[in-house]
């Protein structure tokens, strides 16, 4: 692959090591966290991998003695910054431990796994990808590995490829059946050890344990650059009010932070929203209010964040996508048969609660389209693809319109739209998501040397120089609570979202005010992968303000 001046120079750099990786180093136990809500269903689920020890590793333990291995890895879910680092520091972890040791990449995620289309990775391929973004290595894939025969057909690949340890890189649900892969082999004699590790951009893969998923950092300096070079934009034409969509399909972790890192006039965090029970109309209020506000000053720009599951948890809209879901469920085949989308949308609106007909007959044309049309496979309304933004603009503009009729001075609002994601998901990973993908690749390799599965590679004290981290492992089964999917009780990781009561929401509340009247915007610039370590090793605010509690 030809490489650009920046890749090469990216590929001979050196992911820094925490000091416990760069010597021998042994196993620390200590008791597992409390168990969430429904733990004692999660144990009965887990009973094998339930019980087990949080370590921690440290030079003053012996470790286990090494061995020749051969070992799987897959990538699962979205691509996150750091991945192709995961490998590199797998790869070398386990030479480390004997250099005969082999690795292989189950292609395209954990279908890979089911049909057996894997790859040996060479020196010389994991050398071409360090540091490099991406997950086309071996690629990614969102197949769910979930029932008893998928484990089985996975545990007998492991057997023909006489595999005893594989790596699952994913997010909350990959790691919830790596979690259960690892029992059901452990539950059926294979030798195969299971370890999980964190990724997702969208920052909810997060416990007390795991300070951050990997694809966090750089995913959120992407945005924050191209948010501040919009807000540049903002205050030198001086004429648009910018609404940005941010990837994060449940949680607003990647929304606050950018927030943090720009200090734009208005954002929206979900779970605040879903907190205060605040509808649609409230937020728009909002917004078209700070809109007016700074007209008053003269200034007829601003910028706009909207979290990308935003729509899911405004509660009328969140009855209105169940209803609708609802309706298309039972009454699917006579809505097809129904030639035109006037026809569909009285279709579904005469059959929705009176509360939800009246918000659904209201919406712009567009968005009640992409209600009733847009479906995944599953017949549900895809939410991900809903153009909120394009809602609240729609909306506010109706408001300002209304204001401007009964006499209020509302200056003038023209609006510009954009959505980053895809855009940040791929990035070269910044020195943060190299150092610590690389220390969570060679600490997965360290936990297999180990012997355990069931396990989720963690590295903690991750704002102090990178020396200082601190690598381990946390049982998979921990991380779990009792939820209801697809009708019936399941255990499932937690996903983390916005602490209402942490650090880095309470910043922002502290200054959302002044930013929203005043024009206090910051401009981050581009991930700096040279220079000085307070530009170019910094972590994200929330990870900063979270170590500071
Ligand atoms: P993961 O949780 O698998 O890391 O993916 C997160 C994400 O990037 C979300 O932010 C976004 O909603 C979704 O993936 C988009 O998925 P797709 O890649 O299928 O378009």
């Amino acid at each position: 692959m030809k490489a650009t001046p920046l890749e090469l120079a990216r590929n001979s750099y050196q992911p820094k090591r925490p000091r416990v990786l760069t010597t021998a180093a042994g196993l620390h136990r200590s008791d597992p966290p409390a168990p969430l809500d429904g733990g004692e269903a999660v144990r009965t689920t887990f009973p094998r991998t339930f019980d087990l020890p949080v370590v921690t590793l440290t030079p003053d333990a012996t470790p286990a003695p090494g061995e020749r291995r051969r070992v799987g890895v897959l990538l699962s879910g979205g691509p996150a910054p750091g991945g192709h680092n995961v490998i590199a520091g797998l790869f070398d972890g386990l030479h480390a431990e004997d250099p005969g040791s082999e690795l292989f990449g189950f292609l395209g995620g954990p279908s890979g796994l089911l049909t057996g289309a894997n790859k040996r990775l060479s020196r010389e391929l994991v050398d071409e990808y360090r540091n490099t973004g991406g997950f086309d290595i071996i690629g990614s894939g969102r197949t769910k590995l979930e029932n008893d025969s998928q484990f089985d057909r996975a545990l007998a690949q492991a057997r023909e490829m006489e595999l005893t340890g594989l790596v699952i890189v994913g997010g909350d649900d990959s790691n919830t059946n790596a979690c259960a892969l690892a029992e059901y082999a452990a539950e059926h004699g294979s030798p195969l050890q299971v370890i999980g590790v964190p990724k997702t951009i969208d920052g909810d893969l997060k416990s007390p344990h795991i300070e951050t998923s990997f694809g966090f950092d750089t995913a959120c300096k992407v945005y924050a650059e191209l948010i501040g070079n919009i807000q540049r934009d903002a205050r030198s034409s001086l004429k648009y009010w910018h609404f940005i969509k941010l990837m994060g399909r449940s949680a607003s972790h990647i929304t606050l932070e950018c927030a943090l890192q720009t200090q734009p006039n208005v954002t929206l965090i979900s779970e605040e929203i879903a907190a205060g029970n605040v509808e649609l109309y409230e937020i728009v209020d909002r917004i078209a209010e700070v809109v007016c506000v700074r007209a008053e000053q003269g200034e007829n720009f601003g910028t706009v964040l909207v979290p990308e599951g935003l729509i899911e948890f405004i509660p009328e809209m969140k009855t209105l996508i169940a209803e609708i879901n609802d309706v298309l469920a039972t009454s699917y085949q006579e809505f097809e048969a129904l030639q035109t989308f006037p026809h569909k949308r009285e279709f579904v609106a005469g059959r929705l609660s009176p509360g939800s007909t009246g918000i659904y007959r209201h919406l712009p044309r567009e968005i009640a389209t992409q209600l009733i049309l847009d479906r995944d496979p599953h017949g549900n309304v895809q939410v991900a693809r809903i153009d909120t933004e394009n809602l609240l603009i729609e909306m506010v503009d109706v408001r300002l319109k209304e204001w401007h009729a009964a006499g209020r001075r509302v200056g003038a609002f023209s609006p510009q739209r954009h959505f980053f994601g895809y855009e940040g998901r791929c990035a070269a990973p910044s020195n943060f998501d190299a150092d610590y993908c690389y220390a969570l690749g060679t600490t997965a390799a360290h936990l297999l040397r180990e012997g355990l599965t069931g396990y989720m590679a963690i590295v903690r004290q991750l704002t102090r120089p990178v020396d200082e981290w601190s690598p381990g492992g946390i049982p998979l089964a921990r991380l779990m609570n009792m939820e209801r999917r697809h009708g019936s009780l399941r255990p499932v990781i937690k996903k983390a979202l916005v602490d209402l009561d942490g650090p880095a929401f309470k910043e922002y509340v502290r200054q959302r005010d002044t930013w929203a009247a005043e024009t206090r915007y910051l401009s981050p610039g581009p991930i700096q992968y040279f220079g000085p370590p307070e530009i170019a090793d910094r972590p994200t605010r929330t990870l900063e303000l979270e170590a500071s509690r």
